[in-house]
């Protein structure tokens, strides 16, 4: 995965490495904001030398990472200096990494978490050359006339993401069993989006590691790294363009999808020429677009790579890069975390205090509507559905025990329905009267409410693995069955009769994350993420 790397380095990288991305991924508060980051103690001579000898064949002697990520403070937001402390010095029984404090006394410890706290002296270049150079194409180029080399539907296949320890499961949606694991980057975020046919899947890194999985062959196409600090990726509806969005350097990365060739690289940045950071890239094939959250200005950005596209909006674009254009739609207050209904044309979006959504018309760029919205609404985790003649949204919430329904039409909220705790995921299907939502935070993480589509009241809380983490589920093609994640390192994919509500099997896996099926995913199902 990492051609220049020898073997044995990335080893020994990749366990101190194994254990600052674990860390990372359990601290589930928000990312600190670059300018929020306190001014770090300078870092020592020896700090250094430790830095050169343990930990710079994986992340990078500039620490811009390798097969380990980045360690810079704009990355390492969610790991806080405590638990960076812990994991250098104990490592981590699960991971493959022993810790060092056999080498290193506690001070050493502390001066190397320092830093790599410390903010390098200029904001490193990650442009259109540096990201070529990292291009690697990893297997032979895709046969459009290949047969999957598996028996199973392919069109009933899930992608799982296995964070324990990096790798993407795929499972077979009628049998219910795996069919590969496949090695991934490390740390991936966001879910893995489909081409439109579902033959690949693209996934990002917290890293800015760009793959294409080919789920005929199972294999590897193609990588690149697109970003230092990468949110996520989206694919064009037309499956021609894959769109990243990097935390750092502050870019949006417009890269070929057959090839995952780099096409252009745009700064974001507003009027003034203040850069800002990108929350997250989304596609919106019946726009022909792509749509991005910039997390630092009180815009949104519409991207059309097909130029054909700014045509048909008929509203003012730029070209900053060739075959790109660019439509700016000022907004009211930053807008983070979007949903959008089927069309497309309407945009919601969590304002950053956290307290009101706001609904934008993207074809006239006017906000049409404010959602009376409480804590930290997930949108991006938002379902709809059909009930009484017209459309609801519901959106889970990352700082209240509430889910919010929406009525899509009069955009009123229609009903708060109170959990055991906030939540990240919610899923549901065309096919079965219920909606499913975890209880990610607290006490009650290891809960999972089945709500009833039509009266809105719970019928049922499962706790299918008490005390641990319960999140995450994903239907089958034909929404039969539900599948939730047991986030453990020794975890577990738990099928649910979605009719019944009862378990029917338990497939292991390492701290499984997101699962993904491909036919729901292609055919934008309303009751998953798009
Ligand atoms: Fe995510 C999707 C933002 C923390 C697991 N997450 C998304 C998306 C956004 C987002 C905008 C939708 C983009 C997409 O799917 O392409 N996530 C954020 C944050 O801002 C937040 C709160 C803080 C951060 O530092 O990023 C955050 N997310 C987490 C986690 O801590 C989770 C639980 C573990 C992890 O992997 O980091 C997590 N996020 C996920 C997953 C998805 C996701 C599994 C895809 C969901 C799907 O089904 O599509």
């Amino acid at each position: 995965m990492d051609p220049g790397r020898p073997q044995g380095c990335r080893r020994r990288a990749r366990r101190l490495f194994g254990m600052l991305a674990a860390a990372m991924l359990w601290s589930c508060a928000p990312a600190r904001s670059a300018a929020s980051e306190a001014v770090p103690a300078p870092s020592t001579p020896a700090a250094s030398t430790d830095f050169a000898n343990l930990c710079a064949s994986c992340h990078g002697a500039d620490r811009l990472g390798g097969t380990g990520p980045a360690l810079l403070p704009e990355n390492l937001g969610r790991l806080d200096k405590a638990e960076a402390t812990r994991t250098i010095a104990n490592g981590r029984p699960s991971s493959q990494m022993a810790g060092f404090a056999q080498q290193l006394s506690a001070d050493r410890i502390r001066s190397l978490v320092d830093l790599i706290y410390t903010p390098l002296a200029t904001v490193p270049r990650w442009g259109m050359d540096e990201i070529q150079r990292t291009h690697a194409v990893l297997s032979a180029v895709a046969d459009p006339g290949a047969r999957p080399v598996h028996t199973a539907d392919p069109l009933n296949l899930f992608v799982v993401v296995e964070l324990g320890d990096h790798h993407a499961m795929v499972l077979d949606g009628d049998k219910l069993e795996p069919v590969a694991r496949i090695p991934t980057r490390f740390a991936l975020h966001g879910g893995p989006k489909f081409s439109p046919d579902g033959r690949f899947v693209y996934f990002a890194s917290r890293d800015g590691w760009v793959s294409k999985l080919d789920l005929y062959t199972l294999q590897m196409c193609c990588e690149i790294r697109a970003g230092i600090n990468t949110r996520n990726l989206a694919v064009s509806g037309d499956g021609r363009t894959v769109l990243v969005g990097n935390y750092l350097p502050h870019s949006l990365v417009v890269l070929d999808a057959a090839t995952l060739r780099a096409r252009a690289v745009l700064e974001v940045a507003g009027k003034d020429g203040k850069t800002s950071r990108v929350s997250a890239v989304y596609a919106a094939p019946p726009r022909h677009t792509f749509v991005a959250a910039v997390k630092d200005l009180r815009e949104v950005w519409e991207v059309a790579v097909d130029t054909d596209a700014a045509k048909l909006v008929g509203t003012t674009w730029t070209s900053p890069a060739a075959g790109v254009g660019v439509r700016t739609i000022a907004t009211e207050t930053y807008l983070d975390d979007f949903f959008f209904d089927q069309s497309y044309r309407y945009l919601i979006g969590a304002a950053r205090d956290g307290e009101r959504g706001r609904v934008l018309d993207l074809d006239t760029g006017s906000v049409v509507a404010r959602l009376e919205l409480p804590g930290m609404p997930h949108l991006a985790s938002g379902i709809t559905w059909e009930r009484a003649g017209g459309t609801v949204l519901a959106t889970p919430n990352l700082g209240e025990g509430v889910v919010s329904v929406i009525d899509m039409q009069s955009w009123q909220v229609v009903r708060r329905i109170e959990t055991l705790g906030p939540g990240f995921f919610m899923r549901s299907h065309e096919n079965t009267r219920y909606a499913w939502v975890d209880v990610f935070f607290g006490p009650n993480r290891d809960a999972v409410h089945v709500i009833d589509k039509e009266t809105l009241e719970i019928v049922k809380t499962l706790r299918p693995a008490p005390g641990k983490t319960a999140a995450h589920v994903e239907f089958t093609r034909d929404g039969r069955f539900a599948l939730l994640s047991i986030w453990e390192d020794d975890g577990a994919i738990v099928v649910f009769d979605a009719v019944t509500l009862e378990e029917v099997k338990r497939i292991p896996a390492r701290k499984p994350s997101g699962k993904y099926n491909v036919y729901n995913k292609i055919t934008r199902s309303a009751g998953t993420s798009h």
